[in-house]
């Protein structure tokens, strides 16, 4: 049975959101409901990513949301956490990829481009008619991306790069790839570059067989001697804090987009749980053990709507802090998991069917708590915070 999504607000949170904020939430919230949700369940079945819906996402505004000029909608970052929060109500792999066109591709242009690369590639990725990538991640460093092996080396006017990107997101949909390398003749500084994919020597393949964000697409990259202007290196980028200040736009993004999977998963518990009977012909919902998972999950969602709401306000103000933004994404996906598998027990054998959408975000919310820094990682990120102590 289809259970329409009803929101979800236990304390009148949307009491502390502005009218231009609530538009936004119910735009994104109407343009999931009637677009995503009536064909994600297939494009998770045959590991489809839905292009058809890239020039409507670019229409509301969506890519590059909170940036200012160049076509872009200049939301702020409260309302684009809102479009996020929308987004991967409907689907995380959906949401992955506006992130990494917004915060990822559109983001470090927008921020350490020079003036003729913004001019170039801004309102092309806006409108949705360029699609980005963003390689930092290689075989062998993930979670340490200050060790990848990645190389660019100045021939003349050019820069020659070779190197291997793994895990990458939207990778050979991508008309641009935002590649980190370090540099020969710069003491082996981290710098980005913007690489059109049909250079010679640029390779993505898909990697198949995920059992997560199957309507996403994820590639390996493969560089050999790709040479590219040196009019293509971006001249802010100096360092792997610029790579990390990317992940700090598309971190925040992913706090609220997991609470958009938690409430998609809870308000279908919720309502499954009212009008299923078992024993004495009763709802499952009159069942202490069964309240229990649903106080247990309304309690956290609430929890995280605030903490992220705060994070949100800090950013709009210019004070959040990594760590804030690292606490949110870790608090929000943790809690967004568990609050799947709780969903999926209440469900019983239906939860394993894609009839719901329970299993299915759980199942991409395995590869959230991974990408963006794990779990983990963001615990020693709070940890080094408050201690002053480096424990990776
Ligand atoms: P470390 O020495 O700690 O830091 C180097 C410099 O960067 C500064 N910094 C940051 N600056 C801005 N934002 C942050 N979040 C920052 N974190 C650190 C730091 O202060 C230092 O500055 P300075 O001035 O002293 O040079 O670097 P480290 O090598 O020890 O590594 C730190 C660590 C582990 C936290 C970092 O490397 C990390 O975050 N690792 C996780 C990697 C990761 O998240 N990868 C994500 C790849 S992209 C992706 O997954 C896309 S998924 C698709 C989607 O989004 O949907
Ligand atoms: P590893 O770093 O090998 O970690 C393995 C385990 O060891 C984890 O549990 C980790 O927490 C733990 N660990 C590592 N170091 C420590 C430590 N010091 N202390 C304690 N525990 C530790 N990357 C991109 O660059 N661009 C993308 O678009 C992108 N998209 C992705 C899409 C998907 C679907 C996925 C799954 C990943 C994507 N990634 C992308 C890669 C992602 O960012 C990495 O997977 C992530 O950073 C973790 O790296 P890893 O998988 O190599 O794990």
């Amino acid at each position: 049975m289809a259970l329409k999504f009803r929101g979800v607000d236990f304390i009148q949170f949307d009491g502390l959101l502005s009218d231009e904020e609530l538009l936004v939430r119910d735009t994104s919230r109407k343009f999931i409901e009637d677009n995503l949700i009536p064909i994600i369940e297939e494009c998770n079945r045959a590991g489809r990513f839905p292009r058809e819906l890239v020039k409507p996402m670019a229409d509301l505004g969506f890519f590059g949301a909170s940036l200012k000029g160049y076509g872009c909608a200049g939301m702020s970052n409260v309302e684009y956490g809102l479009v996020m929060q929308e987004m991967e109500r409907g689907d995380s792999g959906v949401r992955s990829f506006v992130s990494v066109q917004s915060a990822l591709v559109m983001y470090p242009i927008h921020e350490f481009g020079s003036e003729e690369q913004k001019q170039t590639w801004l309102p092309a990725l806006q409108s949705g008619e360029k699609l980005g990538c963003f390689g930092l991640t290689e075989p062998d460093y993930g979670s340490n991306p200050g060790g990848m092996r990645t190389r660019a080396r100045k021939v003349g006017k050019e820069y020659v790069i070779s190197g291997e990107k793994m895990w990458i997101t939207s990778g050979s949909i991508a008309d641009v790839a935002i590649i980190w390398a370090k540099v020969d003749d710069e003491d082996d500084k981290i710098r980005g570059f913007l690489v059109e994919t049909d250079r010679p020597g640029f390779r993505a393949e898909d990697i198949h067989g995920k059992w997560s964000l199957r309507a996403s697409v994820t590639s390996s990259l493969s560089l050999q001697d790709v040479r590219i202007p040196e009019s293509n290196l971006m001249p802010g980028t100096g360092g792997l804090k610029s790579p990390l200040k990317c992940l700090n736009q598309a971190r925040y993004g992913i706090a609220w987009g997991a609470l958009g999977a938690a409430m998609a998963c809870y308000d279908c518990a919720l309502q499954y749980s009212l009008f299923r009977k078992q024993f004495h012909d009763e709802p499952i919902a009159s069942r202490q053990l069964v309240q229990e998972k649903l106080a247990w999950m309304i309690s956290e969602i609430t929890k995280g709507q605030l903490l992220v709401l705060q994070v949100g306000r800090l950013k709009d103000a210019g004070k959040v802090d990594h760590p804030h933004i690292s606490m949110a994404k870790r608090n929000n996906v943790w809690m967004a998991l568990e609050s799947a598998r709780m969903s999926r027990d209440i469900l019983g054998a239906n939860g394993v069917a894609d009839e719901y959408p329970i299993m299915r975000h759980m199942m991409n919310l395995e590869s959230v708590k991974t990408y963006e820094g794990t779990h983990d990682i963001h615990t020693l990120i709070i940890g080094q915070a408050v201690t002053g102590i480096d424990a990776f």
